[in-house]
């Protein structure tokens, strides 16, 4: 009972419920999991001369729900909903239109009506053909950057769409349902949003069809039906006072900027910037703070950068970022956003050195993910320090300087993203693009207070990286808050289809539990006492507290099998696959530039070359790595017994630099305990602050000041990151909030 009384608070605090007037009853609905869902609002369906007009001739009702429509809309945004806009059509070779809707109606015995069919030259353009005029938003509705617009072939909003995945990544559970028209693509949206578990309310006023005398009272009917059989349907009015009574700042998106900018007060989270920026904050301002404190902190630590972007540049883009968008209220989503980018990851025009010299070059085109961020307004600072050849969890391993925790001068940054995390936990920048191959993306982040996010592999491009491990390398994003995460993954996910190891689009989704307890409560796995018997003293205690944390936040601790994660994390570097290290570089590479190399480095790599692995070994490891890969599955099935998240520390202990550097490869391995099985298994996994602790709780010396950073990483199957990232979440706002 107190479990539940707990969770029940928790909810309240995490997501605010508003109520309104409904049929068959009141519709209540967390605002924080609310999207709107605009159907089909498009030219075609709504304006003379569209593909309508063809299809059901009467286009007076449809015309008459814009302008409702963009009432519901413009409270949506104001409330700070998820807004989502879906628009039917096709590729113009029409490959995704199914012959049954190309040629029934037109080939009915007696057609006079459907004598131009989809594809087909109309007045506004091919109709239902992607990039033509009719298919676009009628303008009265146009989406604002950054609100997803989906393409869709059919009439329903989920068949053959990532709808169900953008919905599940946001962490949405409800939906406001408008558009056209009812008894087509409304009505079919909502009986699919039904059985992915959604809750759906569709707005009376804001929805009509081609033959509102006949089907739209049945069409709504339809849905409230038996006590709600697909969902709920609601006047707009309702709607419109609740979602305008909300209190600002949430409101704050439509109001005029004042007349004196906003201080920059050096919140560099993405949702304070972004209030600050819609406020009238100018870029310029952020950009100033941001080098005043590069360079006030460069005293504290001089091996973050190792290439800076000089000042003037980054001003001059910050200022062509405010020409560029003049229009507060239409910003994209990292418009002036402050980020650093790991120094092996490509940036056109800037050397990109790997910390290893002899393979330092200027490319010349930036690699995918870096121009996504620059096109969504964010603004490039420097790139940092890493581990030699991207290899290391410590951070001491690179030509450039050894950075140090934020949180201590003595203990180490972590690697190999060591320069990304320290400039995320030194506030430098907002976020930083590393990448991760056996916890590179995570380890960092949990010795500098930050979060470290690694999303399934093959999910956002690898292309424009330099590899460390190629089929195990993926891109990972360090952020202040689990929140800011999930927005950049939202960003960078897509398919890439010239990197070879990017994962199709479209996958298998679970359905959503949107109400109930089952909305909050989820299970989580941890490792057995064996395993966590590495940990220091105060990482165990650490440990146990968040356990007892995520118990109150409605986890319900389940047996698991640790044995595949452990045997998966061994196969990385006890077994062959660490010679994929070597399979990216030239084969006369070692012997070339060892005068050049890391002398730890050199050390590893010596080692590996005189494995003289054999092509057998590595068959078994690879016939290993997909047994274990199976087994991990069932750990995360969707069965009874199957867990939502893995839980461990994120490293087992915080070793100093001096104990590094006294025995680097040891120390170095003891650091991927939890994190090596990650890529091996494809997993997913995100790193988030979990708490700190005195520093001689850990030395044993009375006289050691300060503290260390307690980080705790959850880990998911394949595919699972937006399950995973909305418990992370909660866990993260649960920490913060104390
Ligand atoms: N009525 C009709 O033909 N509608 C559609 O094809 N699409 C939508 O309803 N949006």
């Amino acid at each position: 009972m107190v479990s539940i009384m707990r969770l029940e608070n928790t909810l309240v605090k995490d997501a605010r419920m508003l109520s309104i007037d409904a049929k068959p009853y009141a519709f209540s609905f967390p605002l924080q999991h609310t999207a709107l869902l605009v159907i089909d609002m498009q030219r075609d369906f709504l304006l003379a001369k569209g593909f309508g007009e063809i299809q059901g001739g009467n286009l007076e009702a449809v015309q008459a729900s814009i302008s409702p429509t963009k009432q519901l809309l413009e409270a949506c945004r104001g409330a700070g909903l998820t807004i989502v806009h879906t628009r039917e059509g096709h590729r113009p070779d029409l490959a995704d239109c199914p012959s049954s809707k190309l040629v029934r109606q037109s080939a009915a015995p007696n057609n006079t009506q459907h004598n131009l069919v989809i594809g087909d030259k109309g007045e506004l353009g091919r109709l239902l053909t992607r990039g033509e005029y009719g298919h676009d938003i009628v303008d009265e509705l146009q989406p604002l950057p950054g609100e997803v617009v989906i393409d869709k072939p059919g009439k329903g909003s989920f068949w053959n769409t990532t709808i169900l995945h953008k919905l599940k990544a946001r962490a949405i559970t409800h939906l406001i349902v408008s558009g056209v028209t009812t008894e087509c693509c409304f009505a079919t949206s909502i009986r699919e949003a039904n059985d992915r578990g959604f809750e759906s309310c569709g707005i009376e006023e804001t929805t009509s069809g081609y033959n509102d005398a006949c089907f739209k009272q049945s069409s709504l009917d339809m849905i409230h039906w038996s006590q709600g059989l697909f969902g709920f349907i609601s006047k707009l009015q309702p709607l419109l006072d609740v979602l305008t009574s909300l209190s600002p700042p949430t409101n704050i998106a439509h109001s005029t900027p004042p007349q004196t900018p906003p201080e920059f007060d050096g919140d560099l989270t993405l949702p304070a910037l972004q209030q600050a920026y819609k406020s009238g904050l100018s870029p310029v301002t952020v950009i100033e703070a941001v080098y005043n404190k590069i360079e006030a902190y460069h005293k504290v630590d001089s091996a973050v950068w190792i290439h800076l972007n000089p000042k003037e540049a980054a001003l001059e883009a910050a200022k062509a970022l405010a020409t560029r968008f003049p229009n507060r209220t239409a910003l994209p989503p990292l418009f002036g956003i402050p980020f650093s980018v790991k120094d092996s990851i490509d940036i056109a025009g800037h050397p990109t050195t790997t910390a290893c010299p002899p393979l330092a070059h200027i490319p010349s085109a930036s690699a995918v993910v870096y121009d996504k961020v620059i096109e969504e307004g964010a603004l490039f600072i420097g790139k940092t320090n890493l581990d030699q050849l991207a290899t290391g969890l410590t951070g001491c391993r690179s030509p450039y300087g050894i950075p140090h925790s934020v949180f201590s001068p003595k203990y180490i940054s972590g690697g190999s993203s060591s320069g990304n995390a320290v400039s995320v936990g030194a506030h430098l920048v907002s976020f930083s693009l590393a990448t991760d191959t056996a916890g590179s993306g995570r380890v960092p982040p949990g010795f500098n207070g930050v979060v470290g996010y690694k999303p399934t592999r093959g999910t956002l491009s690898f292309r424009g990286v330099t590899p460390a491990c190629l089929s195990l390398d993926c891109i990972a994003l360090t952020t202040q808050t689990v929140s800011d995460a999930r927005t950049l993954w939202q960003i960078l996910e897509s398919h890439d289809s010239l990197d070879p190891y990017s994962k199709p689009e479209l996958a298998f989704e679970r359905h959503i539990n949107s109400i109930g307890p089952q909305a909050t409560s989820f299970k989580f796995g941890i490792p057995p006492p064996e395993a966590l018997a590495l940990c220091s003293l105060p990482a165990r205690r650490m440990f146990n507290e968040t356990v007892s944390r995520l118990q109150k936040l409605g986890g319900v601790l389940t047996p698991i099998d640790w044995s595949p994660f452990q045997k998966a994390g061994q196969l990385l570097y006890e077994g062959t696959f660490v010679s994929e290290r070597l399979a990216s570089l030239p084969d006369d590479f070692l012997a070339k530039n060892r005068s050049a190399l890391h002398p730890v480095i050199l050390e590893l790599m010596d080692a590996v070359e005189k494995r003289q692995s054999t092509a057998v070994q590595a068959y078994r490891d690879l016939q290993a790595k997909t047994l274990y890969t199976r087994q991990a599955e069932q750990v995360f099935a969707y069965a009874k017994e199957g867990i939502d998240v893995l839980v461990v520390p994120t490293a087992p202990t915080h070793w100093t630099i001096e104990e590094v550097l006294a025995d680097p490869i040891r120390k170095n391995s003891v650091l991927g305990e939890f994190t090596h099985c990650g890529n091996v298994l494809d997993l997913c996994a995100v790193a988030v602050p979990a708490g700190e602790y005195p520093v001689n709780e850990l030395s044993g010396e009375e006289s050691d000041a300060g503290k260390l950073p307690f980080s705790v990483t959850f880990l998911s199957g394949s595919r699972l990151d937006a399950e995973m990232l909305e418990i992370a979440r909660r866990f993260d706002v649960h920490v913060r909030e104390g």
